[in-house]
């Protein structure tokens, strides 16, 4: 029997858990694997996304995995596909079903995520392959005068089409609008990051009803409000929380059941201490939990190094990373928690 978006989507933002991005494309964790030095190749790729699928964290603090498309077909040294690993440990895999952030034309300096041609035929082999939630990230650039209306539009657009395309299919959607952060034009302040970020997500709810989409059976995974990486600026732990739950009030209806944050080049411990904040701040209409990939990778990978006499030492750092954030997700972290654990 095909199971209920609402009953993914519950399952996936359930008390204390979160979602492990770890969809990056071969161009992506090409340039991860460079930062330790490991040439990339599938039995590498394969190696790495062993070591965290089978990591105790995966029970107890992760609902569900965004799986790259190699990934979601590809199976452990002994054979077992990481589907069914993931599975196993009672979280849901899910796919990255977009196919990049492309130039947008006539946009200077702008992107548009493409994918949605054949988009119907490959969700139905995805979700045969057993996968039960998709993903799709749109990302808009600050810089100056940028975004442009038409970029936030041609994004938010293709957000809904792609959502609506998931439902048909039985496939829940997590939505990713992403404000970008980081990168040499992130000069922009915390305000233009708000004003920005409200602006996109009015617009993505905006295109999501147009589109039929029925909120209770989605996700939302957006940025929080933060300066830009070269802004100069330093917000404190409460403005960020602040701001970002004033945004998203303002923004996302009641009836979405989970917003599960990106990290967006955070450091590890700012993105857990954020989502602590604002879990600590009372009573919210949604659960807000973390669907990071740098956060909750960084650390793994720099333990393990890519040896395998190192496995142990990568899951016990993700292990952690992933309990500081379990602890976020319900507003107990502290760095006391942080430190003990360290
Ligand atoms: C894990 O990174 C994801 C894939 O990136 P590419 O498509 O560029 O290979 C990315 O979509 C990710 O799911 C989100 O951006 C959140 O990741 P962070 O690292 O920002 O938490």
């Amino acid at each position: 029997m095909t199971e209920r978006l609402e009953d993914i989507a519950n399952k996936m933002v359930a008390e204390g858990k979160g979602i492990l991005a770890a969809d990056e494309s071969t161009g992506t964790i090409k340039k991860r694997f460079d930062t330790i030095s490991l040439t990339s190749t599938e039995e590498s790729r394969r190696d790495y996304r062993e070591m965290l699928f089978r990591a105790d964290a995966m029970k107890d603090y992760i609902s569900g995995v965004i799986l790259f498309d190699e990934t979601l077909r590809q199976a452990a040294r002994d054979g077992t596909p990481f589907s069914k690993i993931i599975q196993d440990a009672g979280a849901v895999p899910g796919i990255k079903v977009d196919q990049g952030a492309k130039d947008m034309a006539l946009s200077p300096g702008e992107k548009v995520t493409e994918g949605l041609t054949g988009l119907r035929g490959r969700l139905k082999e995805y979700y045969e392959l057993g996968a039960r939630f998709a993903k799709w990230r749109a990302v808009i650039t600050i810089d100056g005068p940028l975004p442009s209306w038409n970029c936030v539009k041609a994004n938010a657009h293709a957000l809904a089409r792609y959502a609506a395309l998931c439902q048909e299919n039985g496939i829940l959607p997590i939505v990713e609008p992403e404000v970008l952060m980081d990168g040499e034009r992130a000069k922009h302040d915390i305000d233009r990051c708000y004003e920005v970020t409200e602006w996109t997500l009015k617009t993505v709810f905006t295109e999501l009803y147009d589109a039929n989409v029925m909120l209770e059976g989605m996700i939302l995974k957006p940025n929080m409000i933060v300066p830009g990486d070269h802004s100069g600026q330093k917000a404190s732990v409460e403005e960020v929380a602040e701001k970002t739950l004033r945004c998203l009030k303002s923004c996302v209806p009641p009836a979405v059941p989970g917003i599960a944050f990106l990290s967006g080049g955070q450091s590890d411990e700012q993105a857990t201490a954020h989502l602590s904040a604002m879990n600590a701040m009372g009573q919210l209409p949604w659960k807000l939990t973390y669907s990071y990939g740098r956060a909750l990778q960084t650390a793994a990978l720099n333990a393990w190094g890519g040896k395998m006499e190192n496995e142990a030492a990568g899951q016990r750092a993700f292990n952690h990373r992933a309990r500081m954030n379990s602890l976020a997700a319900t507003g107990r972290w502290s760095e006391t928690e942080e430190k003990k654990a360290a």
